[in-house]
């Protein structure tokens, strides 16, 4: 059972923690610049992470495990190419590649919690249609707060050594919801509230797919593929920090996730996905169609930058090298899409923006992000309505960012409280 597996990792890792900060509690990791103070924190180590690490150079690491590696490692579904989703949340609890037993086990467990209450769907469908997908789906997850199993163990009195395990409940539960609330908001307000029911026989990607109506193996793939890739990069990126921030005032799954989804719909972060597909549309339509030439893709690009406007889908703040989740999905097009118009489009951009974004000489990072490449899978495969993709990112990040909350819960990471410097004070302090 992976809920007993998890309890003997956290306390195998509750002893290396207590280790570490008994015979090494002073030690410096990093010092804070005046630069970094006002800079947004970059590059101030001062978070730790149970999951994944991303490395400027090589990208991200699940557990040491890098992309290339666990697309060839992880379970796949009968007959299929791609990781199961349900095999990377297994490797980020355990630390431990999964079985194809141990995640048919989960594929079971998220079925059997899978279930919308009819308060939830209806909340939904108060809102606008033409409501933004992420404002639903941030909405939907806060409504479910409802049932939370931490915050009724809570109340009851629960040991602080135990939050862990309300907590496992909550991210379990939410996790096997996400993809109905996903497709739900999907067919409400793109396909006439004609809702599509799950396929007890898919397992959560090939599901997923299934309830959003597009009844092609290729996407079931893709799908898999896309909530692999995008569940976890660390704990500083904005949907992860925020998740944590939150559920370090013992806030519970659900206050958190909704909060760290609100991040994600930024466009410097995940909304870059939808972005990127609205930018290409947009060069699409002023030219009346067909694929742009490599001297009017350039226009456009300096046009968006001299707007001072961001190239969306290129930079990084940690990654200084085209992003392994950019490759791998580059990868998937070769494969299944060489010759479409989109792909063709985003390969463009791919050997022009770089070089654009040197001479702009201002992005510390000119390669392309995970947001570069995803959107024109989901065109090939017919689903255009862009404002979605968010939503989309946001059912594998949570993947990532629950994994990381029963893992805070479990080392009994305090309420996380930085000190901050009033602008005077600091001014006197170099007058
Ligand atoms: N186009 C134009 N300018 C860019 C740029 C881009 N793609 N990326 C960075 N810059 C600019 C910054 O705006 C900043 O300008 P100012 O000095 O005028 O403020 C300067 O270059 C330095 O920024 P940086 O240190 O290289 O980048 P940051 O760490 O501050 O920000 C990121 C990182 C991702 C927000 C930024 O590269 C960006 O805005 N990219 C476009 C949006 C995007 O694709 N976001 C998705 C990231 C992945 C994800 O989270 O999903």
């Amino acid at each position: 059972m992976l809920k007993e597996k998890a309890k003997q990792k956290i306390d195998s890792m509750r002893d290396v923690v207590v280790k570490l900060i008994k015979e090494h509690s002073d030690a410096e990791l990093s010092s804070v610049s005046l630069k970094q103070l006002m800079g947004g924190m970059r590059g101030v180590k001062c978070l730790p992470c149970f999951t994944s690490n991303v490395d400027p150079q090589q990208g991200i690491t699940f557990h040491r495990y890098n992309i290339p590696q666990l697309i060839e490692k992880l379970p796949k579904a009968p007959g299929g190419e791609q990781p199961l989703p349900e095999g990377i949340f297994y490797l980020l609890i355990t630390g431990e590649l999964p079985t194809e037993e141990d995640v048919a086990e989960i594929t079971e467990e998220w079925k059997k919690r899978g279930e919308l209450p009819d308060y939830l769907t209806q909340t939904l469908d108060a809102l606008p249609k033409d409501q933004h997908p992420m404002t639903q789906f941030s909405t939907g997850i806060l409504t479910l707060q409802h049932d939370s199993v931490f915050t009724k163990r809570y109340r009851e009195g629960i040991s602080k050594y135990d939050y862990w395990d309300p907590m496992y409940e909550d991210v379990m539960n939410l996790l096997a919801k996400l993809p109905r609330i996903a497709a739900y908001i999907y067919r409400r307000s793109y396909k006439d509230g004609n809702h599509i029911g799950p396929d007890p026989d898919l397992d959560w990607g090939g599901n997923f797919a299934h309830m959003m109506g597009v009844e092609n193996e290729e996407y079931k793939e893709l799908m898999r593929l896309y909530l692999f890739l995008h569940c976890d990069h660390e704990t500083g990126n904005v949907s992860a920090h925020t998740t944590h921030v939150v559920g370090s005032a013992l806030s519970d799954a659900y206050y958190s996730l909704s909060a760290g989804i609100n991040g994600l719909a930024g466009p410097l972060h995940g909304l870059a996905n939808q972005e990127v597909l609205r930018w290409i549309m947009g060069v699409k339509e002023k030219l009346g169609g067909g694929v742009p030439t490599r001297e009017q893709l350039t226009e456009f690009l300096w046009d968006t930058l001299n707007k001072g406007q961001v190239i969306p889908g290129y930079g990084h703040a940690v990654l200084r090298v085209t992003d392994p989740r950019y490759t791998a999905q580059r990868n998937f097009a070769l494969k299944n899409l060489p010759e479409d118009e989109t792909f063709k489009i985003v390969s463009m951009l791919f050997e022009l923006v770089p070089d654009i974004l040197k001479e702009h000489g201002k992005a510390k990072n000119p390669w392309p992000n995970v947001d570069a490449h995803s959107g024109c899978l989901q065109v090939y495969y017919g689903v255009v309505e862009y404002d979605f993709y968010t939503v989309l990112f946001g059912v594998s990040r949570a993947i990532g960012v629950l994994t990381q909350l029963i893992w805070s819960r479990a080392m009994g990471l305090p309420i996380e409280r930085p000190k901050s410097l009033y602008i005077k004070d600091l001014e006197d302090m170099f007058a």
